[in-house]
């Protein structure tokens, strides 16, 4: 499996639109993409840093895999993104080494990347999430 950049850190937020205002205040930077992703329950907006971002997520309500996180542990870390060239192999590079995934398929998340998740039992307690970016 072939990682090649840090796509995105993404933190669970409670409103969107408060966080993006505090962020610009204190780090001075504005989102470069904001959307609506219905199937992973959010609002999503991505700050660009370097060649990554960090994705703010405000959950669309409280029974989606977000709503759910900020419920039992507040606003906070929610999962890292990694950039793989080739999204079907890493699924079967995962299932072979016997790894415990979220998504066994890909699906279309956000800018209309394929996505998996890989589940945070998997790897140091942490939610990691594999974008195909097609670049
Ligand atoms: N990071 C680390 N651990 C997490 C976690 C997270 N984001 N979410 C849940 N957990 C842990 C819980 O703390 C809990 O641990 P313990 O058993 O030790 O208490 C365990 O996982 C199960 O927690 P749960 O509340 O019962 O959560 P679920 O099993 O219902 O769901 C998960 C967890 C990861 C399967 C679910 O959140 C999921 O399917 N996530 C993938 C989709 C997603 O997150 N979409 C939103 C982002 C979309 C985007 O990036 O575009
Ligand atoms: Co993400």
């Amino acid at each position: 499996m072939f990682v090649y950049n840090l796509d995105h850190v993404a933190l669970a937020v409670h409103d969107l639109d408060a966080s993006l205002a505090e962020y610009l205040r204190l780090f001075g930077a504005e989102p470069m993409y904001r959307e609506v992703v219905e199937e992973q329950g959010v609002e999503e907006a991505m700050v660009a840093i370097g060649g990554s971002f960090i994705q703010l997520l405000q959950p669309l309500g409280p029974d989606t895999p977000v709503g759910k996180f900020i419920e039992s542990r507040g606003e906070g870390m929610h999962h890292i993104a990694l950039a793989v060239a080739d999204i079907e192999a890493a699924i079967e590079h995962l299932k072979a080494e016997g790894s415990r995934l979220v998504d066994e398929q890909p699906r279309i998340g956000g800018r209309g990347h394929k996505i998996a998740f890989v589940h945070p039992k998997a790897f140091a307690g942490t939610l990691v999430e594999l974008v195909e970016s097609g670049q």
